[in-house]
């Protein structure tokens, strides 16, 4: 039953292992020093997506957080990565079995081993935990006098934007645009000026999604939320509806232009001409498709 003390050896036994463990250490610093220089390279301005790992190029003044802790996350899976990796291709190789009269070492309770494998990942998830709630504190913050505030309401399937800042257009109506899945609702907004941005629902849970923001906020029925964001780049980009909604979820899309202060008073001037002033209730009657000649129960 027992396990005979004998066949038990010390992973440390024997000084013919160290030379070998020696230039794996070396093999595997070495990697990791390449891998961390190939990282520290990393830059969300740059032209290379593969450079940003994946990441789109930001357009915010709330990306440098999120690109860093990215950027961090994968420092940390890649040490721990080539780590574990190293020591399995390393423990395979080097404890395999050289004979058929002879079975390897057979090691258990190892009770170094054991401690070290439960704190590890502690550590780990506690020092991504501290340096997540540190990201979300800087791109949660708010502004203290936004200079634009303009009301979401994601609907089936569509977005309705109201900017509730009319100086452009006299100072005290709001005007606003709203899309269907067909004709998408376009979103303005001024570029390095600071707009707050509140979420609403009538029907079920949407979330606002700009991939260039590195943001995305649930918006929920019954309850309002806000953020502040500062567009930084001029250009048009696609945002997404990024919580499953429905049957035609994958259409609630919307395009945001952001652009000059000019382009920005001439957009809302247009609105106003076009008669859409005021504040639309949102998708009153939510269960009808708008645009797409169908009906759905959901
Ligand atoms: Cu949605």
């Amino acid at each position: 039953m027992g396990l005979d003390p004998s066949s038990i050896r010390d992973h440390t036994q024997g000084a013919a292992v160290r030379p070998h463990r020696g230039m794996a250490r070396r093999l595997q610093v070495t990697v990791l020093v390449a891998g961390v220089l190939a990282l520290s390279g990393c830059s969300q301005d740059s032209d290379s997506e593969f450079l940003r790992l994946a990441l789109p190029q930001g357009a915010s003044d709330r990306t440098d957080a999120i690109f860093e802790l990215w950027i961090g996350a994968w420092i940390a899976a890649g040490i721990i990565g080539i780590g574990v990796f190293g020591m399995i291709v390393w423990s395979v190789l080097h404890y395999r079995r050289r004979s058929d009269s002879e079975i390897p070492a057979q090691t258990r309770y190892n009770l170094p081993i054991e401690v070290l494998y439960t704190i590890a990942p502690i550590i780990v998830i506690a020092v991504l935990f501290f340096f997540t709630v540190q990201a979300q504190e800087d791109v949660e913050a708010d502004v203290a006098e936004p200079e634009h505030e303009i009301s979401v309401v994601g609907a089936k399937w569509a977005w309705t934007f109201v900017y509730q800042d009319g100086e452009a257009i006299g100072g005290d109506t709001d005007v606003f645009d709203l899309g269907t899945p067909d004709e998408l609702t376009e979103l303005y907004l001024p570029v390095d000026e600071t707009v707050r941005f509140t979420l609403d629902s009538p029907d079920v849970i949407h979330s606002f999604w700009v991939p260039e923001f590195y943001f995305k906020r649930d918006v929920l029925p019954g309850r309002s939320s806000t953020f502040d964001v500062t567009p930084t780049r001029e250009g048009v980009f696609r945002g997404r509806c990024a919580e499953l909604c429905g049957t035609f979820h994958a259409r609630m899309l919307f395009d945001v232009h952001i652009v000059s202060r000019e382009e920005y008073d001439e957009h809302l001037a247009e609105l106003e001409q076009a008669g859409q002033v005021g504040d639309p209730s949102g998708a009153a009657d939510s269960t009808t498709v708008v645009g797409l000649d169908q009906e759905s129960e959901q």
